[in-house]
């Protein structure tokens, strides 16, 4: 039985014509072995050698293992191992991100980076409103975005939940969306909120300010496309798509739909589940360049490092990757930064992160002691705050509402 080897050490290979991956490994095994194991499993090989494998098809089709540097390996599959017209994303997941954290004998891995050859790039549309897209329809060229998310994330009916995004609105919030675990429960039928919401809207516009809410249609594969055409002719400006639980194709398919005409709010529920662990699971990093190759025209991407949800204080690896316009022939994806945000942390993200980010707080700003529009009033002056570049406590002192704030949370 002819055994090959997939170390390919020290080598370079065409970027155009291979998929790099970048893996953390830590394991028992020698790291060629192990590395080995990888490139095998998700190529060409399995536990053992097969008579079935010819030198040809291992040339061709083989896993590379071009370096290995502590506990770090980098792999490259040939373009040819991949499906992209039919397999689309799931097929790419399936080859870089697939059998190998089952591997027993390996220990731990975690997927830390991907990068793909131009011809599979071109296979995909991207976002078709991205960070300009957005911006234009909001009428808001410069500033932060400044968002809430509904609270309690369940339990309002229509009105009580379409009065919180109009006093949102009010307090001069650009953006709301519906919570992860919200649809269509009997509390809130999707088509009252969303009809509900756009009154809302509408009435906002008419008294001269533009908003926009994400109604979350993630539902079953053969249902979505179907509900995202009822949710936009019920009113919807922006649709809510969660990636981890409805997969990238549900992204693919609602961004690449000709019928749906409004931006996609990407949430990453679940994503915990294999960001988390440094040492296992996949990145955030490989999921939002999938997420912008998809056409998610905005993503969550945590509060980098800043807020309640974990992430590393000056990794803007997710910002960058959204934002990156020359590797990636897309629009760009505007950067979401939420979880357990509050007006006096508002300038400490957007100093990590830019003007380029919507910023949204459930919790800070229905958590306000002077309600939904004051807390709205008091993130939009947060942001302010952060825009001009003055400090938020010097600027709360002719800004009650955002002083109010930071009484009760305090600031970073
Ligand atoms: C924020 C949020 C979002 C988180 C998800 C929540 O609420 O609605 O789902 O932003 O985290 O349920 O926690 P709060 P991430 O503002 O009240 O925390 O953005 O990291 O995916
Ligand atoms: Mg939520």
């Amino acid at each position: 039985m002819k055994e090959y080897s997939y170390l390919h050490l020290g080598e370079d290979v065409d970027p155009d014509a291979f998929v790099i991956c970048d893996y953390r490994v830590t394991t028992e095994m020698k790291m060629e072995k192990a590395a080995e194991a990888i490139a095998a499993e998700q190529s060409t090989g399995t536990w053992t050698g097969i008579s079935t494998l010819s030198e040809d098809i291992f040339e061709k089709y083989g896993g590379r293992v071009l370096k290995i540097s502590g506990d770090s390996i980098r792999l490259a599959y040939p373009v040819e191992d991949f499906s992209v017209e039919v397999g689309a994303v799931p097929q790419i997941l399936s080859v870089i991100a697939g059998n190998l954290f089952g591997l027993e004998s390996i220990g731990k891995v975690r997927v830390e980076d991907v990068y793909f050859p131009k011809c599979m790039l071109r296979e995909f549309k991207g976002p078709k409103f991205g960070i300009e897209g957005i911006r234009k329809a909001l009428d808001r060229p410069g500033k932060p975005l400044v968002g809430t998310i509904v609270k309690p994330k369940i339990g309002l009916p229509p009105k009580a939940f379409a009065d919180y995004v109009y006093e949102a609105g009010k307090g001069g919030l650009t953006n709301s969306k519906d919570d992860e675990t919200l649809v269509d429960q009997t509390f809130c039928p999707i088509e009252d909120r969303t009809v509900a919401v756009a009154e809302a809207l509408d009435r906002l516009e008419s008294e001269g300010h533009k908003m926009m809410h994400a109604i979350n249609v993630s539902t079953s594969g053969h249902k979505i496309l179907e509900l995202a055409d009822k949710v936009q002719s019920w009113g919807a400006r922006e649709l809510m798509v969660d990636v981890i639980t409805c997969g990238f194709a549900a992204v693919q398919a609602l961004a690449e739909d000709p019928s749906i005409k409004v931006p996609i709010h990407v949430h990453r529920t679940m994503h915990g589940a294999m960001t988390r662990d440094p040492l296992h699971g996949v990145s955030m990093l490989p999921i939002t360049k999938l997420v912008r190759m998809c056409g998610g025209d905005a993503l969550h991407i945590g509060t980098l490092g800043v807020g309640k949800m974990s992430g590393t204080k000056g990794d803007h690896s997710n910002l960058d990757a959204c934002l990156d316009d020359i590797t990636v022939p897309y629009k760009t994806v505007m950067p979401v930064c939420s979880g357990g945000v509050y007006p006096g942390i508002v300038g400490a993200i957007v100093k990590e992160s830019g003007m380029d980010v919507q910023i949204q707080a459930g919790g800070g700003v229905a958590g306000h002691p002077g309600g939904v529009r004051i807390g709205a009033m008091a993130m939009s002056q947060a942001v302010d705050a952060a825009y001009l570049g003055k400090d938020v406590e010097e600027y709360a002192k002719d800004h009650i509402e955002l002083k109010q704030a930071l009484e009760k949370w305090g600031r970073k």
